[in-house]
């Protein structure tokens, strides 16, 4: 059982996530029976939510003449267009209800300002606004985050990048991780990864033999 200093990290185990959802990541929901065995591994479990109010600046429907998966300019850079997903209070929002993990101390939600979005669970995607995970975690005494969640070339990798930039440890348990894959997108988040020291292993190498 991993102690205080070492938390499960799990993103955005979400219906609109899954095969049949709004932004569905393909397999998908084969992670949610393991995301829920490497939970009780961990004492200290976060969850993460992707929340976004209707009139989001990441959905293509937001944009006239705009289709999802173009990408467009914004303020704060380069902003792939999403169908519209995980708007906030609705059913493609919530959490898979197999997903079991009673003992999660936070859920943080993200994406919340309607002018920025935000794959990651530490930074907003202006890289400026923090969602205050980082002090979360330091002040409980976390020293390395395991990852697992959707998807893994998205969310899960922009936030294990920040996680290293904000000097945790940081694992990516890839076969509790399920990727979008746009563009060559996933091979481009495991090489920055790997470039950025986060480590990559497979699920079973934490559980009990
Ligand atoms: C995600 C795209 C848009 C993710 C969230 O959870 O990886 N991807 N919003
Ligand atoms: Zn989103």
């Amino acid at each position: 059982m991993k102690g205080a200093d070492e938390v499960l990290l799990a993103v955005d185990v979400q219906y609109d996530f899954m095969p049949g959802g709004a932004l569905a990541v393909a397999r998908g929901d084969e992670i949610v029976p393991v995301v829920n065995r490497l939970a009780r591994e961990f004492s200290h479990v976060v969850l993460t939510q992707d929340w976004h109010p209707r009139g989001h600046v990441s959905f293509a429907a937001n944009h006239a003449g705009r289709a999802p998966f173009e990408t467009m300019t914004l303020p704060y850079g380069e902003q792939v267009l999403w169908p519209v997903h995980c708007v906030q209070d609705t059913e493609g929002a919530a959490l898979h209800r197999d997903l079991h993990v009673p003992h999660a101390r936070l859920v943080i939600r993200k994406g919340h300002h309607s002018d920025v979005d935000s794959y990651s669970a530490f930074v907003e995607a202006d890289r400026v606004t923090p969602t205050g995970l980082t002090g979360y975690l330091r002040d409980v005494g976390v020293t390395r985050v395991y990852l697992c969640g959707l998807a893994t070339d998205y969310c899960v990798a922009w936030s294990a990048l920040d996680a290293r930039r904000a000097r945790f440890d940081v694992t990516v348990i890839e076969d509790a991780c399920r990727a979008i894959d746009l563009g060559g997108s996933l091979a481009k988040a495991w090489e920055d990864m790997t470039a950025a020291g986060v480590e990559r292993i497979e699920s079973s190498a934490l559980f009990a033999c």
